[in-house]
């Protein structure tokens, strides 16, 4: 994404430069990212396709500024959501300086990281190879993934890694550092994400869902905020809707007495005002709208293109 710039006009001693994070659904693409940025920038949670618009952490490294960008997996699509998903992952994949793939140690290259192996040949950029979960499993098999990977597809360098621990994760952010192009920075120096806050407080808030009723109401929901205002007392209060596509699955968020939405509401409020450092007055209303998997309105909510079919 950066140009080369004109011959002595940015001072060689910063560096700055996009690296997508790509991989199958829960490989742990988002919770390297947050590792990296030392913060929590994008949801994470057990189940697949948990991230759906590319998502920008922020962070620096000595003299470099490091922008990762969280993708969503990638996997043979269904749904019209599903094509939006994964064709957002490899623009963010083809957009960036560098391209780190991650692959989960334990599942090794099954079909999906197959596949996705197969198409990286297509990208132009430096690729580098992160092994994830090596707290799973022992170092012996480490050591033969690492190679046959080696052996299916070029690779600048590889990383083993536990994106939860943080082991491994410092050399990567070092090696980042060093590969991402001369240039200035992008970003000021305190920032974290360049997602908006109200954004990341209905990501927050899908999260909660995802982590509470992932049995019941996998992929089904979609969050949105509303309204945000600051109050006096230097509070903030927060609208968010909650997109459903049924009325029994409305029934489900709501729980018996309210009690499902009230838990939701009070886990994402507690980790909003952590985030802001403010009290928050969290108000969370469901909507039942059967189509919102169909509606442009709420794709442009999620940053993601409206696919024509
Ligand atoms: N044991 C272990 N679990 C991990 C590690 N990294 C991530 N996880 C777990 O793997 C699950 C998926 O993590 P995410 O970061 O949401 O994965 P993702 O690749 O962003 O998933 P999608 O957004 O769905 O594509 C979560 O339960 C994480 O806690 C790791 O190094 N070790
Ligand atoms: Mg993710």
């Amino acid at each position: 994404m950066t140009d080369d710039p004109p011959e002595g006009a940015v001072p060689a001693a910063t560096r700055c430069g996009f690296v997508a994070l790509i991989g199958a659904p829960n490989v742990g693409k988002s919770t390297l990212v947050n590792a990296l940025v030392g913060s929590k920038v994008t949801i994470v949670s057990r189940k697949v396709q948990t991230t759906r618009a590319l998502i920008r952490g922020i962070v620096i490294e000595e003299n470099a500024q490091i922008i990762l960008v969280d993708t969503p997996g990638i996997f043979v699509p269904k749904r019209r959501l599903d094509r939006a998903m994964v064709s957002t992952a490899w623009s963010g994949a083809h957009d960036a300086d560098l391209v780190c793939l991650l692959l989960d140690a334990r599942q090794g290259i099954d079909a999906e990281a197959d596949a996705i192996l197969a198409a990286i040949a297509g990208v132009r950029h430096e690729r580098i190879l992160v092994l994830n979960k090596i707290d799973l499993l022992p170092r012996e098999e480490l050591l033969a993934l690492a190679k046959s990977a080696n052996e299916r597809e070029k690779f600048a360098r590889t990383f083993m890694i536990s994106a939860l621990s943080g082991d491994g994760v410092g050399d990567l952010r070092r090696a980042l550092a060093q590969m991402v192009p001369p240039g200035p920075f992008l970003y000021p120096e305190d920032q974290m994400s360049d997602a908006p806050m109200r954004h990341l407080a209905a990501e927050i808030t899908r999260e909660k869902i995802f982590q509470k009723l992932h049995q019941e109401l996998p992929y089904q929901s979609t969050v949105e905020t509303d309204s945000w205002s600051e109050r006096k007392d230097k509070s903030v209060r927060i609208e968010q809707t909650i997109f459903v596509e049924r009325e029994s699955q409305r029934k489900i968020v709501l729980g018996k007495g309210g009690a499902t939405i009230k838990s939701i509401g009070a886990q994402a409020r507690k980790e909003i005002a952590d985030i802001l450092g403010v009290p928050v007055h969290l108000f969370l209303f469901v909507k039942v709208r059967q189509d919102w998997g169909d509606d442009p309105d709420r794709y442009r909510e999620m940053g993601l293109e409206f696919p024509s079919e």
